[in-house]
């Protein structure tokens, strides 16, 4: 059986579930799903990253212990993800004892390899990236991302030789064109590489920051949250045990947004060659979301919460738009009104309008009966059929490439075709003509192939709807699988319609 592995990044709890997060997260969640429908045998890995200075300055910041903390946070992610439908396989804390212990391990054993040595490291350090900067890096005097002068902070530290692994690590970029992607970042990385790689820094003295996973082999250090972070890709399959980490890892693809590119793209696989394990499948690299206001902070209050959408859109909505909206790879603005504009034109219009006609016909006609199918079609069934057979195809290589709002297109694009289909043969017209009932019942058929067909091909991208769907149909598994005419037994019984997606009426137009 084929295997598939997808993680998101596990998030900081100094802040609270956001758009950014919701957009990773339903992307592994879509790409889980779609997976499984091919057969695969996925898992979805996601959780909270828990260590270092910025989570205990938010601690302190809300007047409590650390480890209060972040069982509140890590709880809020996790029921978020939970509320939103968010079908995740494993929820990893970097706190919990299984991967501390796993850390340490990793930690040893890079050490016992001599990739590990102790030294005075002076540099500017961002506290907000916990990371030091180069000169070089810096912006202005100041660090790109958080806008502020780093500290010059000089210690005696542990290093992790990263700069050993910096050729075998090109090669590796050079040898597998999709191990980052899409290319822009691939690209970047390589750009990257060209300059000498640094020795990174991996420990923090306990002096400065207690709250952390102490060195095995120096209890006076704990351990650099990036270097914990990252190993939790790993340790989450360890823990799961039984032959997980052998079959799932190799074909491990992350999901991340351009932000943590650096700290994925090299840190990362330096680290696995250093431990002696294989290498991930691939880097899978996103945008950035925006709002019309710029950048989404508290302090401009336009941070998007997924609970609040859910409640006010749907998180079937919601998570079209998401993956609509956005070009896996670029940048997407986010807006209220682009939201309510797709939610009316794409599914209360397009998708919602052509299920309720459907439906409501099969009821008004034949009492939700489906009528046979004559042997043969006219060219417009077949026509219809067609189209959305090329429509699933596209779709499956649109998904190889991670590009869901032209997978989604295509699906509309043959939904379009679908709404044409019933203009054009009219059977509302039609039925007036009691001999041409058979035609009308033909035609409806058909037209529930429709249906079925979106069922199936949208459950990874909106499950809740998917299932609607196939409630409103009264199909099992089997039976949604099945081909293009043979989905319905004779004298199958269709529930009558609903309205899926209300049309949203903003302001303007009250
Ligand atoms: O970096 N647009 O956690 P984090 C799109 N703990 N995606 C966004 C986004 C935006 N505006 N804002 C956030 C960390 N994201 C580390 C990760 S992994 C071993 C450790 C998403 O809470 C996106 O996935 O800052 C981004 O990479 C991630 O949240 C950063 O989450």
């Amino acid at each position: 059986m084929e295997r598939i592995y997808f993680t998101t990044p596990i998030y900081y709890v100094n802040a609270e579930p956001h758009l950014g997060h919701t957009y990773t997260t339903v992307v592994a969640d879509t790409l889980t799903r779609y997976y499984r429908s091919l057969g695969y045998e996925a898992f979805f890995l996601t959780g909270t990253d828990e260590h270092g200075d910025k989570i205990v300055q938010a601690a302190e910041a809300g007047g409590v212990d650390p480890k209060s903390y972040v069982d509140r946070v890590s709880g809020l992610f996790r029921s978020t993800w939970d509320r939103c439908g968010i079908a995740y396989d494993y929820f990893i804390r970097t706190t919990d004892p299984h991967h501390q212990e796993f850390v340490g391990r990793i930690l040893q054993k890079i050490y016992d390899n001599g990739d590990v040595y102790f030294g005075e490291y002076g540099g500017h350090y961002c506290y907000g990236c916990e990371r030091f900067y180069t000169e070089k890096e810096l912006v202005d005097g100041k660090c790109p991302d958080h806008q502020k002068a780093p500290d010059y902070i000089s210690e005696k530290n542990y290093f992790f030789r990263m700069s050993k692994y910096q050729d075998r690590l090109i090669e590796t970029i050079h040898s597998r064109p999709d191990f980052i992607r899409p290319d822009r970042y691939r690209a970047e990385v390589l750009a990257f590489l060209r300059e000498p790689l640094e020795d990174l820094c991996i420990s923090r003295p306990k002096s400065r920051l207690q709250w952390g996973i102490p060195l095995p082999f120096d209890a006076n250090y704990v351990t650099y949250v990036w270097f914990d972070a990252l190993l939790n890709y790993v340790s989450a399959l360890d823990r799961r045990g039984g032959n997980s980490l052998q079959i799932f890892w190799p074909k491990a693809n992350h999901l991340i947004a351009k932000d943590i590119l650096k700290t994925h793209a090299i840190y990362w696989p330096t680290m696995l060659m250093a431990a002696g394990l294989p290498l991930f499948d691939h880097l899978n690299v996103h945008g950035y979301w925006v709002m019309d206001s710029g950048k989404m902070s508290k302090s401009l209050g336009n941070v998007i919460r997924p609970l609040e959408m859910k409640e006010r859109f749907g998180m079937d909505a919601f998570r079209y738009f998401l993956l609509r909206e956005m070009a896996f790879g670029q940048d997407a603005k986010f807006s209220e009104e682009a939201l309510v504009t797709r939610i009316n034109a794409d599914l209360a219009n397009n998708l919602g309008n052509l299920v309720s006609r459907v439906l409501a016909m099969q009821q008004k006609y034949f009492a939700g009966i489906v009528q046979s199918l004559s042997a043969d079609w006219a060219a417009e069934d077949n026509e219809l059929r067609d189209k959305f057979a090329r429509a699933e195809e596209e779709l499956k290589s649109f998904m190889a490439e991670l590009q869901f709002h032209r997978a989604l297109e295509a699906l509309w694009s043959a939904l379009d075709h679908a709404n044409r289909y019933i203009v054009q043969t009219a059977p509302f017209t039609m039925v007036k003509d009691p001999a041409k009932l058979s035609r009308v019942g033909a035609i409806l058929h058909h037209l529930l192939e429709v249906v079925r067909t979106l069922s199936r091909l949208l459950a990874p991208f909106m499950p809740d709807t998917a299932n609607e769907l196939r409630t409103l149909l009264d199909v099992n598994e089997s039976a949604l699988q099945a081909p293009w005419g043979q989905g319905f037994a004779a004298g199958h019984k269709i529930k009558a319609p609903k309205v899926l997606f209300p049309r949203i009426e903003t302001d303007a137009k009250k």
